[in-house]
């Protein structure tokens, strides 16, 4: 990390054209050197990103057009946030849209996640679709509590036309009884039901060429 025109002297850090800085001082323009090709280098991955906001660290759905409603939730696959699609009684649907460079095949990829619910009606649906609206291809979510990746190899024949990953969820409900008191036999014990909302959940969503 030093650079070849310095030398260490007498705990002095010398540029040999410069002024004689303390070591401290150096470590610091170090860091900012640090820094700066730090930031390049993650300047450099992420224009091979298509997808704006695919992680939802921002905490919010920025970049994505929203359909019904969604909300980011800390549960996150990685990072602290995912997108939840739904809410108690509405569904849920985010798509973005995204220009295939041309003579570039990127590859498209997705974590997401379904809580199951006891109606057996939660959806979740994702989509890929060409520049006129046509389905090249769809996923049905599997609803298992589990995160599960998604990769898709985009058709090299699409390069150079604009394409659109739509993710749609459809909540459901869950119940849980709670007893609040049980008498004694025969008697029934009283107890109270209650219902709640599960969902889909998307995070890393990434469209992305090397
Ligand atoms: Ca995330």
């Amino acid at each position: 990390m030093v650079p070849a025109s310095t030398t260490v002297f007498n705990n002095e850090m010398r540029f040999v054209t410069g002024p004689v800085m303390k070591v401290r001082e150096s470590i610091h323009v170090l860091l900012m050197l640090f820094v700066v090709i730090s930031t390049g280098a993650i300047t450099a991955k992420a224009s091979n990103e298509l997808i704006i906001n695919g992680g939802f660290e921002n905490g919010n759905a920025f970049g994505w057009t929203v359909v019904g409603n969604v909300m980011a939730a800390r549960f996150g696959h990685t990072g602290i946030f995912s997108l939840r699609l739904g809410s108690r009684g509405d569904t849920g649907q985010v798509s973005q849209s995204f220009n295939v460079p041309a003579g570039l095949a990127p590859t498209l990829s997705f974590w997401y996640l379904g809580v199951p619910g006891d109606l057996d009606t939660e959806q979740l649906i994702v989509t890929l679709l060409d520049q006129n609206g046509g389905i090249i291809t769809q996923w049905n979510g599997e609803i298992d509590y589990r995160w599960h990746q998604v990769t898709y190899s985009i058709d090299p024949k699409y390069a150079g036309s604009t394409l659109t990953v739509r993710m749609f969820g459809r909540p459901d409900v869950a119940h849980e009884i709670i007893d609040l008191y049980c008498p004694p036999a025969p008697l029934p014990c009283r107890h109270r039901v209650i219902t709640y909302a599960v969902y889909a959940y998307i995070d890393d969503v990434s469209v992305s060429y090397s």
